[in-house]
């Protein structure tokens, strides 16, 4: 059994690698939930959904979010009523946050809801919330705090971070199966997500980091950072303020705890010795995932790295 830590577009790339080199039925997915909220009365999850959307290969390549051929004729309509569209929900993706929203209003949990949702796209692997409970990540910014989508999205992570808190965390619990999961797999893998605020809202989870820290030998990470910049996304708006070095060595630092092996790009060949001297185990491999193939030999690489 694998285990996978996932945020949403690297995540997602790197598990599809992986379902094509072990069997799919043994994989679990514990995937943030930080950045969850509410978008015209209905419960968007864009972490879970980017990686239910490429597992079922129906994911739009271009932004790596939503789905392919995507239209936004709804989003486009809720203008004439003065509604805030800065998030732009997608007219097949509607359906996807319309049953959710429904099954959370008939009172069955996230992790139920999401069961219902892979099913419904024939994944093979299991996804499971982080947490059931809500855990919000809030940005704070120069004059106040910003829900994350508000930064990534309408303010297009322009605003510099002063701090990342995850709302709620204190309170959350692991949602079922999450810590098993952890407890019980061979191997842990760490997606090359954003360790902020991708990966680290999961760790924020009661129970989620003593898990990791008591599987550490079998805990391998993939760098989302190659040559001192991250692949995709704002990781290093919020790394840099944050005191983290905005490199694989920064990482492996954050990781360092609970987390025994690095896989870092071939690239960054350079740094493994600074990543050895945090105690953490540093391996070179193909990391910009251009395609598909190349996201199956990273997923080999790694699963090696600990073997
Ligand atoms: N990202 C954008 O950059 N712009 C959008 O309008 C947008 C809409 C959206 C709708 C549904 C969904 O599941 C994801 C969406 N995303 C959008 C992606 C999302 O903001 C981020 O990729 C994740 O939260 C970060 O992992």
């Amino acid at each position: 059994m694998i285990t996978a830590l996932a945020g949403g577009v690297g995540a997602a790339r790197f598990l599809r690698g992986l379902v094509q080199v072990v069997d799919p039925a043994e994989v679990t997915v514990v995937v943030n939930t930080g950045d969850d909220d509410w978008f015209h009365g209905l419960y968007v999850c864009p972490d879970l959904d980017s990686v239910t959307y490429t597992l079922a290969g129906a994911q739009n390549a271009e932004t790596g979010w939503g789905l392919a051929g995507e239209t936004f004729a709804t989003i486009d309509a809720l203008t004439r009523y003065g509604a805030d569209t800065w998030f732009r929900l997608g007219d097949r993706d509607l359906a996807t946050h319309l049953v959710r929203t429904q099954l959370l209003r008939e009172g069955a949990t996230l992790s139920e809801a999401t069961a219902r949702i892979t099913a419904a796209w024939g994944l093979a692997p299991r996804l499971l919330p982080m947490s059931d409970d809500r855990v919000a990540t809030r940005i704070a910014v120069a004059g106040g705090e910003l829900a994350m989508q508000e930064w990534f999205v309408r303010e297009q992570c322009e605003p510099p971070v002063l701090g990342v808190r995850f709302d709620g965390a204190g309170a959350a619990t692991a949602a079922p199966g999450v810590v098993d999961a952890i407890l019980a797999a061979e191997t842990v893998l760490i997606c090359p997500s954003n360790p902020v605020i991708s990966i680290g809202p999961i760790l924020a989870v009661a129970g989620v980091r003593d898990a990791l820290v008591a599987r550490r030998d079998r805990v391998v990470g993939v760098s989302p950072i190659i040559a001192g910049r991250p692949v995709k996304g704002p990781a290093d708006r919020l790394m840099g303020p944050l005191g983290i070095d905005v490199s694989c060595v920064g990482v492996a630092r954050e990781y360092a705890e609970f987390c025994s092996t690095l896989v870092i790009d071939a690239g960054d060949a350079s740094r493994v010795a600074e990543i050895e001297a945090v105690g953490v185990h540093a391996v070179t491999a193909e990391t910009l995932m251009t395609d598909a193939r190349v996201a199956a030999a990273l997923a080999r690489d790694t699963l090696a790295a600990v073997a």
